[in-house]
């Protein structure tokens, strides 16, 4: 496939802060992907660029100059083959020169044209490119934002009811009556009920429990249904300790903790427990809770297929967390997930912090058949667009199979 002409532009994301749209035609063909954009971030990430005054004047630049120059002039059989191609002209490891923000639009909208072509789903065109068995997710719903995206509000940044109903649309259903029902139970404490950077609700409470206790309550409601944290404790250390509402923990103390709460509470999966650099304690937690609830691993291995090997290798976690801009090309997510199945892990796709109307990982998360998707609480319409999608994916892969 030859690319005719390329535009990018500047666009919102939930945060209010610019970020890339790109547009690509090839024939009678149109494609557009947004990227989105993290706040707790691992170190070893692909470099989003960003302006001095953090807008994504260069990156646009480089899509529509360097990048667009270079395209005009090939032909491309399939998505590994410009994948690879744009991983050679940006020529770092990272992608910091052309940005893997400017290299991630241009990827995905290529994945689209690349199914428009063959006139299948993009799920399906996922499915066949990394020869996975589509599957609906779980759905991970952020119902309590914290950490980072909430001010600290409460310590943990993800409090996420985890919905696995037989089809998308019932469990899209539950989901939104959990999250009205959550709503209601916390507005009788807190009238003032804020809202997180990840569209869930961010209440204040003085003890770790307290939410546990209340998601409790909403799970006892639905047979399917189940609770879910991500920790993203590299927000949470300090020195060599981490600190949750004002209380000091040492890793063995916050194991204790993980260990309690699962315990009383009925927990699936526990997302970065600890922070990247505090390695030992993830293998410590894999061992001691990981037959009893996922251990899934985000800033530590950052959809970096080797640094997954790596994690595999030393045990670190049982399950993966998969964002496609933290690696910057869809290929390499799938090489990504692929290290992940062999490794016998799960995979959870997830969107990020700043996020805007693109569907890509809805997409995603059902071509690779991954246990769950994390895509934020209901309040925010960029977060409820992939849900709306997975209701179409599961619409049309019924009609495929017809
Ligand atoms: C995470 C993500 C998404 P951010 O830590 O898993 O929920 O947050 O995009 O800020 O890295
Ligand atoms: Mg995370």
């Amino acid at each position: 496939m030859r690319i005719n002409s390329v535009h990018a532009r500047a666009i919102s994301d939930t945060r209010g802060r610019e970020t890339i749209e790109t547009t690509l035609r090839a024939g009678e063909l149109e494609a557009t992907a947004s990227i989105p954009s993290g706040k707790s971030t691992g170190s070893k990430e692909a470099k989003e660029l960003r302006d001095e005054d953090g807008g994504v004047t260069t990156a646009i630049r480089n899509v529509t100059g360097e990048v667009a120059n270079a395209l005009g002039e090939r032909d491309f059989s399939n998505i590994e083959e410009l994948d690879s191609f744009l991983c050679e002209l940006d020529g770092t490891q990272d992608k910091s020169r052309l940005g893997a923000n400017a290299i991630l639009s241009v990827s995905i909208a290529m994945a689209r044209l690349f199914a428009q072509k063959e006139n299948i789903p993009l799920w399906r065109f996922i499915a066949n490119t990394a020869k996975t068995i589509p599957a609906a997710p779980r759905l991970f719903v952020n119902v309590m934002n914290g950490g980072a995206h909430a001010n600290f509000r409460l310590p943990i940044q993800e409090q996420i009811l985890v919905v696995g109903e037989e089809t998308l649309k019932e469990s899209v259903t539950i989901a939104h009556e959990a999250f009205t029902q959550l709503g209601d139970m916390l507005r009788t404490e807190l009238p003032d009920l804020p809202i997180g950077d990840e569209g869930g609700y961010s209440p204040v409470f003085d003890t770790i429990e307290r939410p546990f206790e209340l998601l409790a309550d909403i799970v006892s409601k639905w047979s399917n249904t189940s609770i879910a944290i991500d920790s993203a404790a590299n927000e949470l250390l300090d020195g060599n300790e981490y600190v949750l509402l004002k209380k000091r923990y040492t890793s063995d103390e916050l194991l204790e903790l993980y260990t309690h709460l699962i315990e009383r509470f009925p927990f699936h999966a526990i997302e970065d427990p600890f922070a990247e650099s505090d390695k030992e304690s993830f293998t410590k937690i894999t061992e001691k809770l990981g037959k009893k609830v996922i251990i899934i691993g985000d800033d530590l291995i950052v959809t970096n297929p080797k640094l997954i090997e790596d994690a595999a290798t030393h045990k670190y976690i049982n399950a993966a967390l998969i964002k496609p801009n933290q690696i910057g090309t869809v290929s390499e997510t799938i090489d990504a997930v692929h290290k992940t199945y062999e490794a016998g892990w799960r995979t959870v796709v997830s969107h990020r912090s700043g996020e805007t109307y693109d569907t890509f990982i809805a997409d995603l998360a059902y071509g690779i058949g991954a246990h769950g998707i994390k895509a934020g609480g209901l309040a925010q319409q960029q977060r409820l667009a992939k849900y709306e999608r997975l209701r179409a994916i599961e619409r049309e892969a019924t009609e495929l199979s017809m």
